[in-house]
C-alpha cells in the first residue's frame, strides 16, 4: 500500500533557512523515510526566483519521497490542504526601525498567513513559527485563525534547547547525546531562561556534575549566571559575528527535529525538549501567551511538562521573559491586529 502524501507548506523558502531544510525534508528527515512529501513554497516577488530555483534543484535530487513542488505567492494556494506548516518568512529588523514597526510589519505577514491557514489547510494542520519575533507571530497567526486550536500553533526554541545541551555537554566533556531534560522558558529572545536545574548528564544532575566540574556549588553557580545562561541567550549574535550571517544549517535542523517530535513523539529516553506553545496558565504565564516551556509529545502534539519545581531565581527569569512577552502582545493588541 502506498503512504498518503503530506502537504507541507514552506513560507520564506527562497530563503537561507529555507534553503536548508527543503533537502532534509525531501530525504526524509522530518517525518521518515517512509512518508512521502509534497511541497508548497510560498515567497513573495522578491524571493520568488529563489525559491523556483530551489524547485529546480529539489527535480535534480531526483528524492524518491518528493511527489511535487508548487511555488506561489498566493497564501490561498500554498495553504491548500497544508498538514504541516513551517512558517519561516519574516520581515528583519531594518536600520532605525522601532520594535513597534517590526511587530507592525510581521502582524502584516502572519495574520494573513494565519486566516488561510484556518481557510485553506487540512483538518489537522500543524504549523510552527520560526520567523522573528517567533513568539508573537505565532501569538499573532493562532489568533487569526478561527476554528483551528491555537495548541496547533507553534514557535521554534528548538535551536536554543539545542543550544543549552551542546554548551552543558562541552563543559561537561559529555557526549551531547547523554544530556536530558533541559529546558528553555519564555521569548526567544534575549531574555529567554536557559534552565538546566532538572536537567541530568549520563544520570548524574546537571547542577552536582557541575559543582564537581568548578569545585563547589557557588562556582558552578557564577558559571551558570555569568557564562552559560549569557551564551546560550546571545548565540545567535554570536554566530553572526564569527560568521558573517545569521544561523541558518542549526535553525533549519532545530525546525525538523521540532516537527519530528512533535508529530512522532519525544521518547522517554530522550527526556523533554523545549517548544513555545500556548499557554492556559501553566507556571504562572498569563493564558494566551505563546511562551517556551519543557514539552513531550506523544504523536498528537506538544504538551507542556508540569509540576516541576521553580525556585525563586528561575521565578525571577521566567517572569522578566514573560513580562517582555506580554509587552509585544499589548503592542499588537494597540496596533489592531489582535
Ligand atoms: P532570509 O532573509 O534569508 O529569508 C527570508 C525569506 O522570507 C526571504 O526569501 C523573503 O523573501 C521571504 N519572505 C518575506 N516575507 C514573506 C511573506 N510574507 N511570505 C513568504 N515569504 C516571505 O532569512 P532566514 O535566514 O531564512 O531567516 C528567516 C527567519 O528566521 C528570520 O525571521 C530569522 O530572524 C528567523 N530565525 C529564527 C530562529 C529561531 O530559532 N526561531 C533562528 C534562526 C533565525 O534567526
Amino acid at each position: 500500500m502506498t503512504a498518503s502524501v503530506t502537504t507541507i507548506t514552506i513560507t520564506g523558502a527562497g530563503g537561507q533557512i529555507g534553503y536548508a531544510l527543503l533537502f532534509r525534508i525531501a530525504a526524509g528527515d522530518m517525518l521518515g523515510a517512509d512518508r512521502p512529501v509534497r511541497l508548497r513554497l510560498l515567497e513573495v516577488r522578491p524571493g520568488i526566483r529563489s525559491a523556483e530555483g530551489a524547485a529546480l534543484e529539489l527535480q535534480d535530487g531526483a528524492f524518491e519521497l518528493l511527489h511535487d513542488v508548487e511555488v506561489t505567492e498566493d497564501p490561498a494556494v500554498a495553504f491548500d490542504g497544508c498538514n504541516i506548516a513551517l512558517l519561516v518568512g519574516a520581515r528583519p529588523r531594518g536600520p532605525g526601525m522601532e520594535r513597534r514597526d517590526l511587530l507592525a510589519a510581521n502582524a502584516g505577514i502572519f495574520g494573513p498567513q494565519g486566516a488561510a491557514i484556518a481557510a485553506h489547510a487540512a483538518d489537522d494542520v500543524r504549523a510552527v513559527v520560526v520567523g522573528n519575533p517567533a513568539n508573537t507571530n505565532a501569538l499573532i497567526a493562532a489568533a487569526s485563525a478561527p476554528g483551528v486550536p491555537p495548541e496547533r500553533f507553534s514557535a521554534l526554541t528548538r535551536l536554543d534547547h539545542n543550544r543549552a545541551a551542546a554548551q552543558l555537554a562541552a563543559t561537561l566533556d559529555a557526549p551531547v547525546g547523554v544530556v536530558r531534560d533541559v529546558a528553555i522558558w519564555g521569548n526567544h529572545s534575549a531574555t529567554q531562561f536557559p534552565d538546566i536545574s532538572h536537567a541530568t548528564v549520563a544520570g548524574t544532575p546537571a547542577l552536582r556534575a557541575l559543582e564537581e566540574r568548578f569545585g563547589g556549588a557557588d562556582a558552578a553557580a557564577r558559571w551558570v549566571d555569568d557564562e552559560f545562561i549569557p551564551r546560550v541567550a546571545g548565540r545567535g549574535a554570536e554566530i553572526i559575528e564569527v560568521r558573517g550571517s545569521s544561523s541558518v544549517a542549526s535553525a533549519a535542523n532545530a525546525a525538523i527535529t521540532h516537527v519530528r517530535d512533535d508529530v512522532l513523539g519525544t521518547s522517554e529516553a530522550r527526556g523533554w525538549t523545549s517548544a513555545a506553545v500556548v499557554s492556559h496558565g501553566e507556571y504562572g504565564v498569563p493564558a494566551g501567551l505563546f511562551s517556551s516551556f519543557p514539552v513531550t509529545s506523544d504523536g498528537s502534539g506538544y504538551r507542556i511538562v508540569e509540576g516541576l519545581t521553580i525556585d525563586d531565581r528561575a521565578r525571577a527569569r521566567i517572569d522578566a521573559s514573560t513580562a517582555e512577552l506580554v509587552e509585544e502582545r499589548d503592542a499588537v493588541h494597540a496596533l489592531g491586529a489582535l
